[in-house]
């Protein structure tokens, strides 16, 4: 297995310094929400990390591990904001050998979310989000829901992006959806 160290350098050569930075402050705001919530922080910075690791790959490369790999045929209709998460978890297993499921979940889910989502998905769907340099309208009130509750944030965040896709007339890829219909209305 790869160090820490040795995976910080394959997703710097994967990326642009101003996305690998991100990728750094979604690490850190994930270590930082692992402590408040209980969740194992090593686990959380590896997510974190690397959640964007595939998002400068082709779409050629997206549309062939698609077909080759069997995942939902309904992925081809959507682009590399879907993509880069819920496949590149494949590129994620096979280039960097991550094997750990609650990881590569975490990537999988840190884009579309997902109806039952586990503390440390919810982790990085929030880090994704709220990290510092995150600036736009609402930010402010997405880290404090987050900091009183995680399922608050994961809330917040899913309303946000149904009303950006659909204000800006994208589609709406299913899980996204799901995300939505399971997460409004069972926040504790
Ligand atoms: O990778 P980041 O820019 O850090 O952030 P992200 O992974 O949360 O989001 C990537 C993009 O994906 C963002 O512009 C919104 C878009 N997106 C999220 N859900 C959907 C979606 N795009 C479409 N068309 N459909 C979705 O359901
Ligand atoms: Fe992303
Ligand atoms: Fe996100
Ligand atoms: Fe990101």
């Amino acid at each position: 297995p790869f160090s820490h160290t040795e995976l910080m350098a394959k997703v710097a050569a994967q990326l642009t310094d101003s996305r690998y930075q991100h990728c750094l402050r979604v690490e850190q705001t994930a270590r930082q929400l692992a402590a408040a919530n209980g969740v194992d922080v090593e686990l959380a910075s590896i997510a974190g990390l690397l959640h964007d690791y595939a998002k400068q790959r082709s779409d050629a490369t997206f549309i062939k591990l698609i077909k080759t790999r069997g995942l939902d045929p309904e992925l081809l209709l959507y682009g590399n904001g879907v993509w880069h998460g819920v496949v590149g978890a494949e590129l994620i297993k096979n280039e960097l050998g991550i094997k750990n499921e609650d990881i590569l979940n975490a990537i999988r889910r840190h884009t579309v979310g997902a109806a039952y989502m586990t503390k440390l998905d919810q982790i990085v769907f929030m880090a994704d989000f709220i990290e510092p340099a995150r600036d736009f309208p609402g930010v402010e009130q997405a880290r404090q829901l987050t900091a009183q509750s995680l399922a608050a944030g994961v809330r917040f965040q899913i309303q946000h992006t149904l009303a950006y896709l659909i204000g800006k007339g994208a589609p709406v890829y299913p899980q996204t959806l799901a995300t939505y219909n399971a997460w409004v209305g069972h926040v504790p």
